[in-house]
């Protein structure tokens, strides 16, 4: 049975792709979500995508991660990041290895973005790359696990 991994999008990140696109770039969510489970197919993992506006939803969301033995977490917990102790007391607690993405580039923007308590949380942290963050976090996340990709028998 493939292993899952959670991909965690928080507040407003249901709005990707249709508003402020010089920030956030014209991809949805969906396109995010469809990105995430290529990407984990490609490693044999499952990406299981939620996205929330509630903060104690992405809390359950996280212990749910725990309790369904989740190879690893991938969060963008949008502007959670930079308040939620929350978050990050969760992340902690479940002791699943977490990269932290955002889309854009949180220390080229207002100084109170520059700090973010899921960051400290995480194994690693990503941001500027555009949704090819979570790509690249997928990556990253597989490695950290000693997942390989699996082979498709297409040549390089
Ligand atoms: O760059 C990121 O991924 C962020 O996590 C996005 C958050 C922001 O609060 C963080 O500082 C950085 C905002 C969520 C996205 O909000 C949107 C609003 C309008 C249109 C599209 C997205």
């Amino acid at each position: 049975m493939a292993r899952t991994i959670y991909v965690l999008n928080g507040p407003n990140l249901n709005l990707l792709g249709t508003r402020e696109p010089e920030t956030y770039g014209r991809a949805t969510l969906a396109d995010v979500e469809k990105l995430c489970k290529t990407t984990a197919g490609q490693f044999g993992l499952e990406a299981d995508c939620r996205q929330s506006n509630r903060e104690g939803e992405l809390v359950d969301f996280i212990h749910e991660a725990r309790a369904k033995q989740a190879a690893g977490i991938i969060i963008n917990a949008g502007g959670y990041s930079h308040t939620s102790i929350a978050l990050h007391d969760a992340l902690v607690a479940v002791k699943i290895p977490a990269v932290e993405v955002h889309v854009s580039n949180i220390y080229a923007r207002e100084n109170f973005r520059h700090h973010s308590f899921t960051a400290k949380a995480a194994f690693a942290s990503l941001c500027g790359f555009g949704i090819d963050g979570y790509r690249l976090a997928i990556h990253g996340l597989a490695a950290k696990i000693g997942v390989r990709e699996v082979a498709t028998g297409a040549q390089a």
